[in-house]
């Protein structure tokens, strides 16, 4: 690493802002290798929050509430929000930064937005790096807020230590989600819009619904109401947090985890780079559209083709 790196690494170390802004958008446009090698070894110590949930659900409104919790213990905290660019939910991105311009003012809260590019759901390419800055940057937690659509929540569970899934009465969103099996990524449930009927409903269905599928390890996920616009059930959600995060170290439960995001990372890492190095080099200028166009004409078959690209499976 030249000094110039080292710097810039000891800098973001450090907590300075401008520092992590850049080091964020470095990471973003696929850049930054070096520094996260440098970051890396000071990361691992922050507690990765996911809240997920429909879009609507409250999930902004919850954790502008809830980051407001842990600033009141002192906590340095990371927020990132993970916009879809779907127009399912657009203006999301707009709103996000609306409900949470209190905390855009707080030296101890880092925001940042982040765009999905065109997935549904689920994360941004660089949330994991992103996630890998602020933890070195000394944050205590890092929030990370997904709209979860179906099978996509299952993403954010596998970076974050703990996964709050969020509901909320009259979305009808229920069914879609026992259908999905989203269920079994949540750590602790969140009913929000607790003001509204229905919460009840919602309620029981998600505690009938774990009396009959109970977890594999021995952490049973808690049911909480809460209603984010005035803070209501927002600091039991907290205690709940902390509670599940002394249980997993405890259990081999965090680090269990642990070495299933680290696994499931490397393969998705290998995976991008040998893509790059193999196939992207050799797919330029047309390529992909010429060898179509062999399969089409069936002077070739996918299976020749790729042969033809990356060799023989020995
Ligand atoms: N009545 C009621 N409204 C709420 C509550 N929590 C949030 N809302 C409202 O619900 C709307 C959506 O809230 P957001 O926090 O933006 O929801 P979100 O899940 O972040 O939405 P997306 O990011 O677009 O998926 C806003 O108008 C909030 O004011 C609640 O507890 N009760
Ligand atoms: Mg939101």
């Amino acid at each position: 690493m030249h000094d110039s790196q080292k710097e810039w690494v000891d800098k973001i170390l450090a907590g300075d802002r401008r520092a992590i802004a850049r080091a964020i958008s470095a990471v973003e446009s696929g850049e930054g290798v070096a520094l996260l090698k440098g970051l890396f070894p000071q990361a691992g110590r922050a507690y990765v929050i996911g809240v997920t949930g429909s879009p609507g659900v409250g999930k902004s409104t919850l954790v502008e509430k809830l980051a407001g919790e842990y600033r009141a213990g002192g906590a340095r905290l990371g927020i990132v929000a993970v916009d879809p660019t779907s127009p399912f939910s657009g203006g999301a991105i707009l709103g996000d930064r609306i409900r949470m311009q209190r905390l855009t003012t707080d030296e101890g809260v880092y925001i940042r937005s982040m765009a999905t590019r065109g997935q549904l759901g689920g994360l941004a390419p660089a949330t994991h790096d992103v996630v890998t800055i602020l933890d070195a940057a000394g944050c205590d937690a890092i929030i990370i807020e997904t709209v979860g659509v179906g099978q996509d929540e299952v993403d954010v569970a596998r970076l974050a230590d703990v996964t709050v899934l969020m509901l909320a009465p009259g979305l009808g969103d229920d069914v879609q989600m026992f259908k999905a099996g989203v269920i079994e990524i949540a750590d602790l449930f969140v009913i929000n819009k607790a003001d509204r009927p229905g919460a009840e409903r919602v309620e029981q269905d998600i505690t009938a619904m774990l009396s009959i599928a109970p977890r594999e390890d021995v952490w049973r996920p808690p049911v909480l109401k809460t209603t984010a616009t005035t803070g209501e059930g927002v600091s039991q959600v907290r205690k709940e947090l902390e509670r599940f995060r002394a249980f997993g170290g405890q259990n081999d439960l965090s680090l269990k985890r642990r070495r299933e995001h680290w696994r499931a990372r490397l393969l998705e890492l290998l995976r991008q780079r040998l893509f790059q190095k193999v196939v992207a080099e050799r797919l330029r200028d047309g390529t992909i559209d010429r060898l179509v166009q062999e399969i089409l004409e069936g002077r070739s078959d996918p299976y020749s083709v790729v042969e033809d690209l990356v060799g023989k499976n020995p």
